[in-house]
């Protein structure tokens, strides 16, 4: 069943700006009421629920920090007894404390209905065969896209993340027509299908649905070119809701945000000042609908541009453009979200190393690379090889548990790295993402 709702998504915008309305009201009238963090903001801040009466007024409104959802750890921002909530998720990057966020049934059936818009969008049917080749786990991409497929009514293979040998295997003998997983991955098994011979025009793969990571429209060239399909970006963040935010339609133009859901700004990352119309900024998200972690003007870190003329595919909701980079320094790499903060702190936890280090992002074929050179104590260097061996591989295992992700360590000599004045630069990605 093709789940597409011109009701909301071909709405006038005349008539989304009073339902946002109206859902604005109702959200913020369930946080103060339930969420101690918000009754505690509005109270300083002298506002009363009452005072937001037009859209305009959602600037009155305070923001809501990741640091805030970490401080809440774990259920202090859900705004329903824990009772009422069905599914629990968390994002990836963990400093301390990850971000956990909860759902309520109602909350699952609309992530379903918004993931499988986006897919209906893309021309996903009850005739495919659909791959979800995202973690199933704690992170949200897996779960959400296989919760929308399912509801358009397509054929579901959970595959998961990894074994990309069966995962060519799979997508050959299962007939597999969609592939879901993050673009790096796409390229991953785009390489394995070449190296096992098998021709892409012989399988039945026509559309890809990868998120969860920046990418270049190079890239998106390269794996339309290697696996011969459509190729399709859409986006999410786990705070929000996960995977479902925004989706590219065929078109390919930007994607549609599920504005009758989300109410979305751009502000100046700076100042905090709402940009004008068309100018690239920091993404702010509002929930309309949620029930379990209804946020007020969520900051995403992520930079975009927004634009409001409609679609040739007809949707009226506003397009936003693919996000290339973000206002803080969170990498996302092979799609885990890494702060460099995570890697000072393994650091400073070892004896021997200084808290002079370098990250160094690049991408070999389809797959990200992450190394860390990290300058060595004085007494340290000039001793025997076997103690430097020790302590490289010491690093390399906590830094690899901690962050989820494989990170190879180069040890330097003391005072080899650049020395900056001002801000100093930790990270050099090499990786093409414009
Ligand atoms: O990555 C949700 C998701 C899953 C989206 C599957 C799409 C597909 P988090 O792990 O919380 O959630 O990471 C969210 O990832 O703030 C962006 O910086 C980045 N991101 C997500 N999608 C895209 C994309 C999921 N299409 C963070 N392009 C966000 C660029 C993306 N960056």
């Amino acid at each position: 069943m093709a789940i597409f709702k011109p009701e909301y998504e071909t709405m006038k915008r005349e008539d989304l700006r009073q339902l946002q309305l109206e859902r604005l009201q109702a959200t913020v009238n369930r946080c103060c009421r339930n969420v101690k963090f918000y009754k505690k903001k509005f109270d300083d801040l002298g506002l009363l629920p009452e005072d937001i009466s037009s859209l305009d007024d959602l600037r009155k409104l305070p923001f809501t920090v990741k640091d805030d959802l970490r401080e809440a750890y774990p259920y202090e921002m859900f705004a329903v007894p824990l009772r009422e909530i069905v599914r629990i998720h968390s994002s990836s990057g963990t400093t301390g404390h990850p971000t956990v966020v909860g759902y309520t049934a109602r909350d699952l059936r609309t992530w379903s209905e918004l993931c499988a818009r986006m897919m209906t969008a893309v021309g996903v049917s009850r005739e495919d065969f659909i791959q979800i080749a995202f973690g199933y786990g704690l992170f949200t991409g897996a779960f959400g896209l296989h919760q929308g497929a399912e509801l358009i009514g397509a054929s579901v293979i959970p595959t998961s993340v990894g074994n990309t040998r069966r995962q060519v295997l799979i997508i050959k003998d299962y007939k597999t027509s969609a592939l879901v997983c993050t673009p790096s991955y796409a390229l991953t098994i785009a390489e394995a299908m070449e190296e096992q011979g098998v021709d892409p025009k012989s399988t039945n793969l026509k559309v890809g649905l990868f998120g969860s990571e920046p990418w270049s429209e190079a890239m998106r060239a390269q794996i339309e070119e290697r696996m011969f399909i459509k190729a399709t970006d859409n986006y999410g963040l786990s705070e929000i809701m996960g995977p479902g935010v925004a989706g590219e339609c065929l078109e390919r133009c930007g994607h549609h945000i599920a504005e009758d859901h989300f109410l979305p700004e751009i502000i100046d990352p700076d100042t905090g000042e709402p940009m004008p119309e068309g100018r690239e900024g920091e993404l702010v998200l509002t929930t309309l609908t949620k029930e379990g972690l209804p946020l007020l003007r969520y900051r995403t870190r992520d930079l975009t541009r927004l634009h409001y003329e409609p679609c040739a595919c007809g949707r009226t909701l506003v397009r936003m453009e693919r996000v290339r980079r973000r206002s803080d320094d969170m990498l996302i790499i092979r799609g885990v979200n890494v702060y460099p903060q995570q890697i000072e702190h393994v650091l400073l936890g070892i004896e021997g190393t200084q808290p002079h280090y370098l990250i160094v992002v690049d991408r070999q074929g389809a797959m990200d690379q992450l190394e860390v050179q990290v300058e060595v104590h004085e007494n340290l260097f000039m001793d025997e090889m076997r103690q430097m061996h020790e302590l490289k591989n010491r690093i390399q295992a906590e830094l690899t548990s901690t962050l989820g992700v494989s990170v190879k360590v180069k040890l330097v000599e003391p005072k080899s790295l650049e020395r900056s004045e001002g801000k100093v630069k930790r990270v050099v990605d090499k990786r093409k993402l414009d």
